[in-house]
């Protein structure tokens, strides 16, 4: 939405399909997020019509709501046929986006990298691509006939070669960002460094509590998709090891599919990582069950359906003591903080700790003197249980993971254990 720029909020009239409030609520959230406000809405449960998706009477509702608010934009909560966007523009005489195109909107606002910024606009021209050649077929079958008159075959032509070059360039580009990606990722897996990453139903808190965690300066707001180029940071647990922390862009129901497909490098941080701490809102408890359905089926869907997993439910400062315990009840296996107010995090880097000792073993060495330097050296990623020191050696067990053992098990001292 332009308005955004000049301060002023775009007036927007919601078409929602389906009688849900919550829905209806999102999708507020989602205007206003984008910098709107919604003035009215209409219900259309029925099927949709396939040339401007609303039957007749209801058609004329809009129009003349249009006209009453002075509506600057119309937002279907579901998704448009190019076709129908077309006609539904024509007809209404002003703006007419679905919500995949207001969430990639959203997207465009808050990305703040490169990396953001290219993953934005080669999303949005994904979308925007089959609505170019939509409109050419809309165009020829017509005839191009008055008040319909569009650009020429030619132009239509022109513009998708243009798009299609342009999409193939800024793949090019992410393919390079996706390298370092990967290089930092194998140094960390080569440091036996731990990943952890922090998902969740957008607005549940997860930039909060990479900030809380870290103490780094993480953006935090209380906005649909205020993370679109999400930071990680380095955390110490209890025992004095590190983890990295990766905070990621948040999910909802009905996340654009273009936005999967572009930001697919990002997601694929949570199907790397060791645990998975999974951020869930107390502040509405139907709208976390539900929350909680989509996001398992986003981390199926990117391929991070079997990595460990701890349930994390945050704004705990939300509820009274009544509320908790019935909760807790609920989800016996949850961890529950406040990000905000920083309640409950150690218990929750206990659990941390915990899981990613799970896959980890007791190991016991003999290393000897000059060599005790080069073992401290990894004193971030093991848990040392005790150490003895003789004569010329010393005798160390500790706990780690099985590839980091096989790396420091050459440090011993020759024929010791
Ligand atoms: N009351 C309360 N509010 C919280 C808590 N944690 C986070 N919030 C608020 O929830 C809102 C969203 O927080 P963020 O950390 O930006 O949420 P996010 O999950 O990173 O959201 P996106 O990046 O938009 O997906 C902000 O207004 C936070 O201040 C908490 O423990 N208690
Ligand atoms: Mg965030």
């Amino acid at each position: 939405m332009k308005e955004v720029a000049t301060g002023e909020k775009a007036k927007v009239i919601a078409v929602l399909t389906t009688k849900d409030d919550y829905a209806k609520e999102e999708l507020e959230r989602l205007v206003e997020t984008a910098g709107g406000e919604v003035e009215d809405a209409i219900f259309y449960t029925r099927k949709p019509d396939p040339a401007n998706y609303l039957g007749k009477g209801k058609l004329e509702k809009l129009k003349a709501m249009v006209e009453v608010y002075e509506a600057d934009l119309v937002v279907f909560d579901s998704e448009l046929t190019p076709s129908q966007q077309r006609n539904l523009q024509d007809v209404l005489d002003t703006r007419v986006i679905d919500r995949s195109e207001l969430i990639l909107d959203i997207f465009a606002i808050h990305a703040t990298t490169r990396e953001g910024k290219l993953q934005v606009e080669l999303a949005q021209l994904q979308y925007e691509l089959p609505r170019l050649v939509g409109s050419g077929k809309v165009l020829s079958r017509l005839g191009g006939g008055i008040g319909t008159r569009g650009p020429g075959e030619t132009k239509l032509e022109t513009d998708r070669r243009r798009i299609l070059r342009r999409i193939s360039q800024l793949k090019k580009e992410l393919k390079e960002v996706e390298v370092e990606r990967e290089v930092q990722r194998k140094g960390r897996v080569e440091n036996h460094i731990p990943m952890v990453a922090i998902a969740g139903y957008t607005n549940s808190g997860k930039s909060t509590l990479l900030r809380a965690l870290s103490n780094t300066d993480v953006l935090a707001a209380d906005q649909l998709f205020a993370t679109v180029s999400p930071k990680s940071a380095r955390v110490k647990l209890l025992s004095g090891r590190e983890a990295v922390f990766v905070d990621t862009v948040g999910f909802i129901e009905r996340l654009p599919t273009q936005l999967i497909e572009s930001f697919k490098s990002t997601l694929e941080e949570i199907a790397y990582s060791d645990l998975i701490l999974v951020l869930g809102d107390l502040s509405n408890l139907k709208r976390l069950r539900r929350q909680l359905i989509t996001v398992e089926q986003v981390l199926a869907e990117i391929g991070a359906g079997n990595i460990p997993r701890i349930l994390v439910l945050n704004k705990l400062d939300l509820l009274d003591h009544a509320d908790i315990a019935a909760i807790e009840h609920e989800f016996p296996t949850a961890v529950f903080v406040s990000a905000k107010r920083e309640i409950g995090l150690s218990t929750l880097l206990k659990h941390v700790e915990r899981a990613l000792a799970e896959r980890e073993n007791l190991y016991e060495l003999s290393i000897p003197w000059e060599k005790w330097g080069l073992f401290s050296s990894y004193r971030d990623h093991v848990t040392v249980i005790s150490e003895q020191y003789e004569e010329n050696l010393i005798k160390v067990k500790f706990i780690c993971s099985p590839e980091l053992y096989s790396k420091l098990s050459s440090l011993k001292l020759e024929g010791g254990g």
